[in-house]
Protein backbone atom coordinates (compact mmCIF):
# COMPACT_ATOMS: atom_id res chain seq x y z
CA UNK A 1 0.00 0.00 0.00
CA UNK A 2 0.94 3.61 -0.82
CA UNK A 3 1.69 5.78 2.30
CA UNK A 4 2.15 9.56 1.81
CA UNK A 5 3.68 11.74 3.88
CA UNK A 6 5.77 15.74 4.28
CA UNK A 7 7.89 17.01 6.55
CA UNK A 8 6.13 20.12 5.91
CA UNK A 9 3.62 18.63 8.38
CA UNK A 10 5.61 18.99 11.00
CA UNK A 11 5.56 22.72 10.58
CA UNK A 12 2.30 23.26 12.72
CA UNK A 13 2.86 23.76 16.03
CA UNK A 14 -0.24 24.99 17.50
CA UNK A 15 1.02 25.05 21.27
CA UNK A 16 -2.07 25.36 22.96
CA UNK A 17 -5.85 25.27 22.76
CA UNK A 18 -8.04 27.94 23.77
CA UNK A 19 -10.79 26.26 25.65
CA UNK A 20 -13.65 27.82 27.69
CA UNK A 21 -11.22 30.54 27.97
CA UNK A 22 -8.67 28.78 29.44
CA UNK A 23 -4.96 28.35 27.75
CA UNK A 24 -4.89 24.66 27.84
CA UNK A 25 -1.96 22.10 26.07
CA UNK A 26 -2.46 21.59 22.47
CA UNK A 27 -3.52 17.78 20.95
CA UNK A 28 -3.26 17.64 17.89
CA UNK A 29 0.61 17.54 18.40
CA UNK A 30 3.45 17.37 15.78
CA UNK A 31 4.47 14.22 18.09
CA UNK A 32 1.87 12.56 16.27
CA UNK A 33 3.48 12.33 12.84
CA UNK A 34 6.34 10.14 13.57
CA UNK A 35 4.25 8.12 15.90
CA UNK A 36 2.08 6.70 12.75
CA UNK A 37 5.05 7.09 10.16
CA UNK A 38 7.30 4.51 12.57
CA UNK A 39 4.48 2.14 13.41
CA UNK A 40 3.78 1.99 9.60
CA UNK A 41 6.92 1.36 8.06
CA UNK A 42 7.54 -1.73 11.14
CA UNK A 43 3.97 -2.59 10.20
CA UNK A 44 4.71 -4.24 6.47
CA UNK A 45 6.79 -4.76 3.71
CA UNK A 46 4.08 -3.95 1.52
CA UNK A 47 4.27 0.19 2.73
CA UNK A 48 5.70 2.08 0.20
CA UNK A 49 6.44 5.58 1.76
CA UNK A 50 6.11 8.52 -0.83
CA UNK A 51 6.37 12.19 -0.43
CA UNK A 52 3.33 14.27 -1.29
CA UNK A 53 4.06 16.05 -4.55
CA UNK A 54 3.15 20.10 -4.34
CA UNK A 55 -0.42 21.18 -6.10
CA UNK A 56 -1.20 24.03 -7.00
CA UNK A 57 -3.18 26.70 -4.66
CA UNK A 58 -6.24 26.67 -6.99
CA UNK A 59 -6.85 23.00 -6.17
CA UNK A 60 -8.21 23.97 -2.80
CA UNK A 61 -10.77 26.04 -4.76
CA UNK A 62 -12.63 23.01 -5.61
CA UNK A 63 -14.40 22.96 -1.79
CA UNK A 64 -13.15 26.34 -0.51
CA UNK A 65 -13.83 29.86 -0.48
CA UNK A 66 -11.15 32.09 -1.88
CA UNK A 67 -11.83 34.22 1.15
CA UNK A 68 -10.80 31.79 3.67
CA UNK A 69 -7.58 30.62 1.41
CA UNK A 70 -6.22 34.03 1.20
CA UNK A 71 -6.91 34.46 5.38
CA UNK A 72 -5.22 31.11 5.89
CA UNK A 73 -2.74 31.92 3.96
CA UNK A 74 -2.06 35.48 5.33
CA UNK A 75 -3.50 36.05 8.43
CA UNK A 76 -0.53 34.82 10.80
CA UNK A 77 2.09 37.40 9.12
CA UNK A 78 -0.62 39.90 9.47
CA UNK A 79 -0.74 39.47 13.33
CA UNK A 80 3.19 39.71 13.70
CA UNK A 81 3.38 42.75 11.65
CA UNK A 82 0.55 44.46 14.23
CA UNK A 83 2.82 43.51 16.99
CA UNK A 84 0.76 40.70 18.65
CA UNK A 85 3.90 38.45 19.61
CA UNK A 86 5.42 41.31 20.96
CA UNK A 87 3.54 44.00 22.43
CA UNK A 88 0.89 41.29 24.16
CA UNK A 89 2.87 37.76 24.50
CA UNK A 90 0.59 36.18 22.11
CA UNK A 91 2.12 34.67 18.96
CA UNK A 92 -0.78 32.05 17.86
CA UNK A 93 -3.83 34.03 15.99
CA UNK A 94 -6.88 33.85 18.73
CA UNK A 95 -10.30 35.47 17.82
CA UNK A 96 -11.89 37.56 20.14
CA UNK A 97 -14.98 38.34 18.59
CA UNK A 98 -17.28 36.33 15.56
CA UNK A 99 -19.71 37.34 13.13
CA UNK A 100 -22.34 34.94 13.80
CA UNK A 101 -25.84 35.83 12.68
CA UNK A 102 -26.63 36.49 16.07
CA UNK A 103 -24.49 39.48 15.78
CA UNK A 104 -25.52 40.61 12.49
CA UNK A 105 -28.91 40.53 12.76
CA UNK A 106 -29.26 40.28 8.86
CA UNK A 107 -26.69 42.95 8.34
CA UNK A 108 -23.87 42.87 5.68
CA UNK A 109 -20.35 42.50 7.86
CA UNK A 110 -17.51 44.95 7.05
CA UNK A 111 -14.35 43.76 6.68
CA UNK A 112 -13.14 44.67 9.69
CA UNK A 113 -9.37 46.83 9.57
CA UNK A 114 -7.45 45.17 12.19
CA UNK A 115 -6.67 41.83 12.19
CA UNK A 116 -7.40 41.00 16.09
CA UNK A 117 -11.09 41.86 14.48
CA UNK A 118 -10.58 40.08 11.20
CA UNK A 119 -9.17 36.33 13.27
CA UNK A 120 -12.49 35.75 13.90
CA UNK A 121 -14.51 35.67 10.07
CA UNK A 122 -13.08 32.33 9.60
CA UNK A 123 -12.54 30.47 12.59
CA UNK A 124 -15.74 29.59 13.96
CA UNK A 125 -13.57 28.15 17.60
CA UNK A 126 -11.01 29.36 19.59
CA UNK A 127 -9.15 26.09 19.92
CA UNK A 128 -7.73 26.22 16.52
CA UNK A 129 -4.83 28.76 16.45
CA UNK A 130 -2.92 29.86 13.71
CA UNK A 131 1.17 29.98 13.65
CA UNK A 132 4.09 30.50 11.61
CA UNK A 133 3.75 27.04 10.10
CA UNK A 134 0.59 26.07 10.00
CA UNK A 135 -0.29 27.54 6.56
CA UNK A 136 2.96 25.68 5.16
CA UNK A 137 0.99 22.61 7.05
CA UNK A 138 -2.22 22.71 6.15
CA UNK A 139 -1.33 23.27 2.28
CA UNK A 140 1.61 19.80 2.36
CA UNK A 141 -1.36 17.91 4.17
CA UNK A 142 -3.97 18.57 1.43
CA UNK A 143 -0.69 17.91 -0.76
CA UNK A 144 -0.61 14.47 0.80
CA UNK A 145 -4.12 13.97 0.18
CA UNK A 146 -4.40 15.01 -3.40
CA UNK A 147 -1.19 12.65 -4.36
CA UNK A 148 -3.18 9.59 -2.32
CA UNK A 149 -6.07 10.38 -4.29
CA UNK A 150 -3.74 10.51 -7.73
CA UNK A 151 -1.99 6.99 -6.86
CA UNK A 152 -5.73 6.01 -6.52
CA UNK A 153 -7.16 7.34 -9.99
CA UNK A 154 -4.12 6.05 -11.50
CA UNK A 155 -5.33 2.18 -10.45
CA UNK A 156 -3.63 1.78 -6.71
CA UNK A 157 -6.38 -0.08 -5.09
CA UNK A 158 -5.37 1.55 -1.39
CA UNK A 159 -3.49 4.61 -0.29
CA UNK A 160 -2.97 5.99 2.91
CA UNK A 161 -2.15 10.14 3.53
CA UNK A 162 -0.66 10.97 6.56
CA UNK A 163 -2.54 14.28 6.82
CA UNK A 164 -1.63 16.74 9.55
CA UNK A 165 -3.79 18.99 10.88
CA UNK A 166 -6.45 17.25 9.77
CA UNK A 167 -9.61 18.12 7.98
CA UNK A 168 -12.65 17.25 8.59
CA UNK A 169 -13.90 19.71 10.70
CA UNK A 170 -13.02 22.79 7.86
CA UNK A 171 -16.28 23.79 5.83
CA UNK A 172 -16.05 25.89 2.71
CA UNK A 173 -15.45 29.16 4.67
CA UNK A 174 -14.92 27.90 7.98
CA UNK A 175 -11.45 26.58 10.21
CA UNK A 176 -11.71 24.87 13.50
CA UNK A 177 -11.57 21.75 15.44
CA UNK A 178 -7.66 21.71 15.06
CA UNK A 179 -8.64 22.01 10.96
CA UNK A 180 -8.14 24.63 8.25
CA UNK A 181 -8.13 22.28 5.12
CA UNK A 182 -10.85 20.35 4.46
CA UNK A 183 -8.53 16.88 2.95
CA UNK A 184 -10.93 14.60 2.83
CA UNK A 185 -13.21 16.85 0.85
CA UNK A 186 -10.25 18.10 -1.58
CA UNK A 187 -9.54 14.00 -2.16
CA UNK A 188 -12.90 12.98 -2.68
CA UNK A 189 -13.54 15.86 -5.52
CA UNK A 190 -10.39 14.98 -6.99
CA UNK A 191 -11.75 11.28 -7.91
CA UNK A 192 -14.49 13.17 -8.94
CA UNK A 193 -12.75 15.16 -11.16
CA UNK A 194 -10.41 12.41 -12.34
CA UNK A 195 -13.83 10.77 -13.52
CA UNK A 196 -14.46 8.69 -10.54
CA UNK A 197 -18.26 9.18 -10.83
CA UNK A 198 -19.80 9.08 -7.62
CA UNK A 199 -17.92 8.70 -4.67
CA UNK A 200 -18.23 7.88 -0.99
CA UNK A 201 -17.08 9.36 2.50
CA UNK A 202 -16.64 7.20 4.99
CA UNK A 203 -15.63 9.42 8.36
CA UNK A 204 -14.76 7.15 11.17
CA UNK A 205 -12.86 9.97 13.56
CA UNK A 206 -14.87 9.87 17.02
CA UNK A 207 -16.14 13.20 16.04
CA UNK A 208 -18.63 14.19 13.56
CA UNK A 209 -17.08 15.76 9.85
CA UNK A 210 -19.26 19.02 10.25
CA UNK A 211 -17.14 19.96 7.48
CA UNK A 212 -16.92 17.87 5.13
CA UNK A 213 -21.10 17.20 5.50
CA UNK A 214 -21.48 20.64 4.77
CA UNK A 215 -19.03 20.54 1.81
CA UNK A 216 -21.27 18.12 0.05
CA UNK A 217 -24.46 18.98 1.26
CA UNK A 218 -26.16 19.93 -1.58
CA UNK A 219 -24.29 17.26 -3.79
CA UNK A 220 -26.26 13.57 -4.87
CA UNK A 221 -22.23 12.75 -6.30
CA UNK A 222 -20.35 12.55 -3.46
CA UNK A 223 -22.10 10.56 0.12
CA UNK A 224 -20.77 11.62 3.42
CA UNK A 225 -21.21 8.51 6.30
CA UNK A 226 -20.41 8.99 9.77
CA UNK A 227 -20.12 7.23 13.30
CA UNK A 228 -19.04 9.06 15.95
CA UNK A 229 -19.88 10.22 19.52
CA UNK A 230 -23.12 11.68 19.77
CA UNK A 231 -23.03 15.59 19.90
CA UNK A 232 -26.65 15.48 21.39
CA UNK A 233 -25.02 14.01 24.33
CA UNK A 234 -22.52 16.84 25.20
CA UNK A 235 -19.59 16.42 22.34
CA UNK A 236 -17.56 18.24 19.98
CA UNK A 237 -18.81 19.88 16.81
CA UNK A 238 -21.93 20.41 19.31
CA UNK A 239 -24.78 22.04 16.43
CA UNK A 240 -24.70 19.14 14.25
CA UNK A 241 -23.87 15.38 13.36
CA UNK A 242 -27.76 14.50 14.09
CA UNK A 243 -29.45 11.36 12.44
CA UNK A 244 -31.90 13.12 11.51
CA UNK A 245 -29.45 15.05 9.14
CA UNK A 246 -30.52 13.50 5.80
CA UNK A 247 -30.01 14.74 2.42
CA UNK A 248 -30.43 13.03 -1.18
CA UNK A 249 -29.96 9.58 0.09
CA UNK A 250 -26.38 10.65 0.32
CA UNK A 251 -25.85 11.96 3.78
CA UNK A 252 -25.94 9.29 6.80
CA UNK A 253 -25.12 10.28 10.43
CA UNK A 254 -24.90 7.08 13.02
CA UNK A 255 -24.22 9.03 16.42
CA UNK A 256 -23.36 6.68 19.31
CA UNK A 257 -23.99 7.18 22.80
CA UNK A 258 -20.80 8.16 25.16
CA UNK A 259 -18.93 4.64 26.32
CA UNK A 260 -19.83 2.65 22.78
CA UNK A 261 -17.86 -0.13 22.42
CA UNK A 262 -16.82 -2.18 19.92
CA UNK A 263 -20.49 -4.01 19.15
CA UNK A 264 -22.35 -0.43 18.75
CA UNK A 265 -19.31 1.08 16.71
CA UNK A 266 -19.17 -1.84 14.47
CA UNK A 267 -22.64 -2.00 13.69
CA UNK A 268 -22.41 1.52 13.09
CA UNK A 269 -19.75 1.18 10.35
CA UNK A 270 -22.18 -1.83 8.77
CA UNK A 271 -25.09 0.69 8.71
CA UNK A 272 -23.03 3.39 6.67
CA UNK A 273 -21.06 0.55 4.27
CA UNK A 274 -24.55 -1.19 3.54
CA UNK A 275 -25.50 2.53 2.79
CA UNK A 276 -22.27 3.26 0.32
CA UNK A 277 -23.22 -0.01 -1.38
CA UNK A 278 -27.07 1.15 -2.00
CA UNK A 279 -25.48 4.53 -3.37
CA UNK A 280 -23.17 2.98 -5.92
CA UNK A 281 -20.06 4.35 -4.97
CA UNK A 282 -16.72 3.98 -7.35
CA UNK A 283 -14.42 4.97 -4.56
CA UNK A 284 -14.27 6.17 -1.17
CA UNK A 285 -12.01 8.76 1.18
CA UNK A 286 -11.70 7.41 4.46
CA UNK A 287 -11.98 9.86 7.37
CA UNK A 288 -9.33 7.89 9.51
CA UNK A 289 -9.35 9.53 12.43
CA UNK A 290 -8.85 6.90 15.70
CA UNK A 291 -10.01 9.29 18.86
CA UNK A 292 -12.82 7.04 18.95
CA UNK A 293 -10.30 4.21 20.94
CA UNK A 294 -10.67 3.67 24.48
CA UNK A 295 -7.20 5.28 24.96
CA UNK A 296 -8.21 8.53 23.33
CA UNK A 297 -8.53 11.19 25.75
CA UNK A 298 -10.75 13.48 23.22
CA UNK A 299 -13.53 11.17 22.84
CA UNK A 300 -15.87 8.79 25.55
CA UNK A 301 -16.12 6.07 22.89
CA UNK A 302 -14.53 2.67 23.95
CA UNK A 303 -13.30 1.11 20.48
CA UNK A 304 -10.61 -1.57 20.81
CA UNK A 305 -7.30 -2.15 18.59
CA UNK A 306 -9.25 -4.93 17.31
CA UNK A 307 -12.25 -2.93 16.51
CA UNK A 308 -10.43 -0.49 14.47
CA UNK A 309 -8.90 -3.63 12.24
CA UNK A 310 -12.73 -4.91 11.85
CA UNK A 311 -13.66 -1.59 10.76
CA UNK A 312 -10.64 -1.28 7.99
CA UNK A 313 -11.85 -4.85 7.36
CA UNK A 314 -15.76 -3.75 6.71
CA UNK A 315 -15.05 -1.21 4.04
CA UNK A 316 -12.36 -3.22 2.59
CA UNK A 317 -14.65 -5.10 2.16
CA UNK A 318 -16.98 -3.19 -0.29
CA UNK A 319 -14.71 -3.95 -2.75
CA UNK A 320 -13.65 -0.25 -3.67
CA UNK A 321 -10.39 1.55 -4.21
CA UNK A 322 -9.74 3.33 -0.87
CA UNK A 323 -8.17 6.71 -0.18
CA UNK A 324 -7.36 6.95 3.52
CA UNK A 325 -6.38 10.09 5.19
CA UNK A 326 -5.39 10.78 8.40
CA UNK A 327 -8.24 12.89 10.97
CA UNK A 328 -7.72 12.66 14.76
CA UNK A 329 -6.10 10.73 17.41
CA UNK A 330 -4.53 11.92 20.16
CA UNK A 331 -3.20 9.38 22.27
CA UNK A 332 0.83 9.07 21.46
CA UNK A 333 1.87 5.67 22.57
CA UNK A 334 -1.58 4.11 21.09
CA UNK A 335 -1.90 5.82 17.99
CA UNK A 336 0.83 4.52 15.47
CA UNK A 337 -0.96 1.14 16.43
CA UNK A 338 -4.18 2.04 15.98
CA UNK A 339 -3.50 3.69 12.18
CA UNK A 340 -1.61 0.32 11.53
CA UNK A 341 -4.34 -2.08 12.31
CA UNK A 342 -7.31 -0.12 10.50
CA UNK A 343 -5.07 0.07 7.76
CA UNK A 344 -4.26 -3.71 7.85
CA UNK A 345 -7.92 -4.38 8.08
CA UNK A 346 -8.27 -2.07 4.51
CA UNK A 347 -5.60 -4.18 2.72
CA UNK A 348 -8.10 -6.91 3.69
CA UNK A 349 -7.27 -10.91 3.61
C1 LIG B 1 -9.97 16.25 14.08
C2 LIG B 1 -10.46 16.15 15.47
O1 LIG B 1 -10.49 15.08 16.05
N1 LIG B 1 -10.82 17.27 16.06
C3 LIG B 1 -11.26 17.19 17.40
C4 LIG B 1 -11.83 18.48 17.81
C5 LIG B 1 -12.59 18.29 19.07
N2 LIG B 1 -11.95 18.89 20.17
C6 LIG B 1 -12.88 19.17 21.18
C7 LIG B 1 -12.16 19.59 22.39
C8 LIG B 1 -13.11 19.79 23.50
C9 LIG B 1 -12.39 20.20 24.72
N3 LIG B 1 -11.28 19.34 25.02
C10 LIG B 1 -10.90 19.52 26.35
C11 LIG B 1 -9.46 19.88 26.42
C12 LIG B 1 -9.13 20.28 27.79
N4 LIG B 1 -7.71 20.30 27.96
ZN1 LIG C 1 -11.90 13.67 16.21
Amino acid sequence: MIVVWSSDTLRHVPEAEIWVGVRTPGTEVAERVPAIREALLGATSEVRLIEAMPYDDRVLRTVHDPGLIAHLRTVWEEWAAAGFPDDYGQDRVVPYVFPTEAMLGGLPAHRPAAVHGRAGLYAYDTMTLVGPGTWPAARASVDAALTAAGSVASGERLAYALCRPPGHHATRAGYGGSCYLNNAAVAAQALRDHGCGKVAVIDVDAHHGNGTQAIFWDRADVFYGSVHVDPGAGWFPHYVGFADEQRLGATLNVPLAPGSADDAWLAGVTQVCEAVSAFGADAVVVSLGVDAAATDPESPLQVTMAGYRATGALIAALGLPVVAVQEGGYHLPTLGPLVRETLLGLRGR
